[in-house]
């Protein structure tokens, strides 16, 4: 029996009937091609990815499906289903009609935005996408629809491209339609995860290597905090615009090719105290990330959740995205006997906390944290998981 501050996936298989038989009735006919993308949890490497760093996320099994149809107009026509059972409905022309822009409901952006950018010609359509990612929560619902919707056209059109390719043209559509002016983890894990995987990505060369998740006594445990983030406001850009302003004065390309002694020069440049701040997490966050691939390789959790809670709190003191309730999750998680380590994941400013603990003390942590958290917690394990795939190709 679950306790109600636990969430589970309701699986894809679940997913897709739901969504099969909401375009039965919202259609009156049968959907024709069908696609899924996970939410992902980031282990390590936060507010990286803009500079070229490495990340160390996995993809969830919480999961987005897109299915539909070709509908001979010249209109796309969307249902979308939300994890709380929110039902939203928009159209948009097809953009064999009209050049797609951006603008109102702002949801329907990430739809359109991904429309705008499949390399093949689109038709108008009939869809209905249901998800069960907790959204606003730090676990990429944004990228798991951007994916999700992508891998549905492929399915429909038959026309399939390279997968970094495609994460690439997911990331453009986020910053051109919703206006998010993200990196690239997201939408690259939602496309390349794997089951019982985690994927070290080099944001500079964009390869990627799979490190196998055996982790038989140890479970990753994700706290939501229940503050809902929004990351499209000024806090993300501005730090990526500290991070380039850094990144400048030491006339490197990224902070990625920056080591820890140019640190004093920036200090010695007498540059701005948040951009020094910024450019130490993140120059000290890469060498974690890396540092964290290998102990994972080694099984050394216990390492593993010392960088976590060092990530932690260059996140919350030097770049500044965390806020008073994950850091209160991390400090309660620090003081529970069984937890190896503890951060907050994602963009910050709210969403989910990532902890390491040790699974015969599972049910002792997470009655701490309901008795000691001030907000209303949500627990749910993360068991790495495959990433988008279709489902059914259009016949
Ligand atoms: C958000 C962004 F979309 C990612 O690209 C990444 O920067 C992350 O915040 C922070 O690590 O999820």
């Amino acid at each position: 029996i679950l306790m109600s501050n636990e969430i589970t996936a309701k699986g894809e298989d679940r997913l897709l009937q739901e969504a099969q038989q909401k375009f039965v009735s919202r259609f009156g006919r049968e959907p024709r091609a069908a696609a899924s993308a996970p939410g992902r949890v980031n282990l390590i490497g936060e507010h990286v990815d803009y500079c070229e760093g490495y990340v160390l996320p996995v993809a969830l099994p919480f999961k987005t499906v897109v299915v539909g149809d070709f509908n001979n107009t010249e209109e796309c026509n969307i249902v979308s289903v939300l994890a709380d059972g929110q039902e939203l409905s928009g159209s948009f022309p097809a953009p064999t009609a009209v050049q797609l822009k951006p603008g109102p409901p702002s949801w329907i952006n990430y739809v359109k935005g991904v429309v705008a950018h499949f390399p093949s010609e689109i038709y108008g359509f009939d869809a209905v996408i249901v998800s069960d990612v907790p959204m606003g929560s730090g676990v990429s619902s944004s990228a798991s629809l951007e994916v999700a919707v992508f891998t549905f056209l492929e399915a429909l059109t038959k026309f399939e491209i390279d997968l970094v390719e495609k994460a690439l043209l997911c990331q453009k559509a986020e910053h051109e339609f919703p206006g998010m002016p993200c990196g690239i983890m997201d939408q690259y894990i939602v496309t390349l995860g794997r089951k019982d995987h985690a994927l070290l990505i080099d944001c500079r060369s964009l390869e990627a290597s799979q490190i196998p998740m055996i982790t038989e006594d140890i479970v990753i445990l994700v706290v939501n905090s229940n503050v809902k983030h929004q990351l499209t406001g000024s806090e993300y850009p501005q730090r990526r615009a500290q991070c380039h302003t850094a990144a400048t004065m030491l006339s490197l390309p990224s902070l990625r090719s920056a080591r820890v002694e140019l640190l004093k020069d920036l200090e010695n440049m007498k540059c701005d105290e948040l951009v020094l701040k910024r450019a130490t997490h993140v120059v000290n966050e890469i060498s974690r990330t890396e540092e964290t691939a290998k102990a994972l390789k080694n099984e050394d959790f216990k390492r593993v959740g010392e960088l976590f809670y060092q990530s932690h709190d260059s996140l919350s003191k030097l770049m500044e995205v965390s806020c008073p309730e994950l850091d209160q999750l991390v400090d309660i998680l620090r003081s529970s006997p069984g937890v190896l380590g503890a951060r907050m994941t994602g963009g910050g400013f709210g969403g989910c906390v990532v902890a390491l603990v040790n699974k015969s003390q599972l049910s002792d942590v997470k009655k701490k944290i309901l008795s000691e958290y001030n907000g209303n917690p949500v627990f749910f394990e993360c068991q790495p998981s495959d990433g988008a795939r279709i489902i059914l190709y259009n016949s």
